[in-house]
């Protein structure tokens, strides 16, 4: 199952864990209470696999492509990363399924505080329109993750403050209204 935690406030390299000291795990049902939703498939058969067949057409997930990012793969690495890492907030869903390597996706809880989500081979998810959140690869330093979206892929990251969106806004009425 996904392993996710609640993040220390430690500087340093984010591609270490920074898991809360005690311990405070976060189950899927914490995070699906942020609308954050997750599946686990095989990803060996991501070519032709049923499972994800089934996810992309009742969610109208008809765009896709394949992004490797590591520092010999991916133009303008070092960039990228950084922006990747920086909290912002999308005005779509984003929708990753990791095919190879792992990650982490970090989003805000109601609270504001970090959750962070170790994401690996097999793991799906999607984090929805208007939450803040963050991405870093780990210490293997390598992803190869399917993005998908709901017709032509609209990239563009609005850094935090961006809350006078409607996304945003809609965003904290769902958390409004979930307990
Ligand atoms: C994003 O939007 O943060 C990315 O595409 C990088 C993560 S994909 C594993
Ligand atoms: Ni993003």
């Amino acid at each position: 199952m996904v392993q996710a935690w609640y993040m220390d406030d430690a500087p340093g390299d984010p591609r270490r864990p920074h898991r809360a000291q005690p311990a405070r795990p976060v189950s899927l049902e914490q995070l699906r209470r942020l609308g954050v939703n997750y599946w686990k498939l095989d990803a060996d058969k991501y070519e032709n696999d049923p499972d994800l067949e089934k996810i992309r057409r009742e969610r109208n997930y008809s765009w896709m492509d394949i992004i490797t990012i590591c520092k010999d793969k991916l133009p303008n690495y070092e960039e990228k990363i950084k922006m990747f890492y920086e909290e912002h907030l999308h005005l779509d869903d984003e929708i990753r399924y990791i095919l190879d390597g792992s990650g982490y996706f970090d989003v805000r809880d109601k609270e504001d505080k970090w959750i962070r989500i170790f994401m690996e081979k097999g793991d799906m998810i999607t984090l929805p329109a208007g939450i803040y959140h963050r991405f870093t690869l780990d210490e293997k330093n390598y992803v190869q993750a399917m993005r998908l979206f709901v017709g032509e892929p609209v990239w563009t990251a609005y850094n935090r403050p961006a809350d006078h969106f409607d996304a945003r806004e809609q965003y904290m009425k769902f958390l409004a209204q979930t307990t």
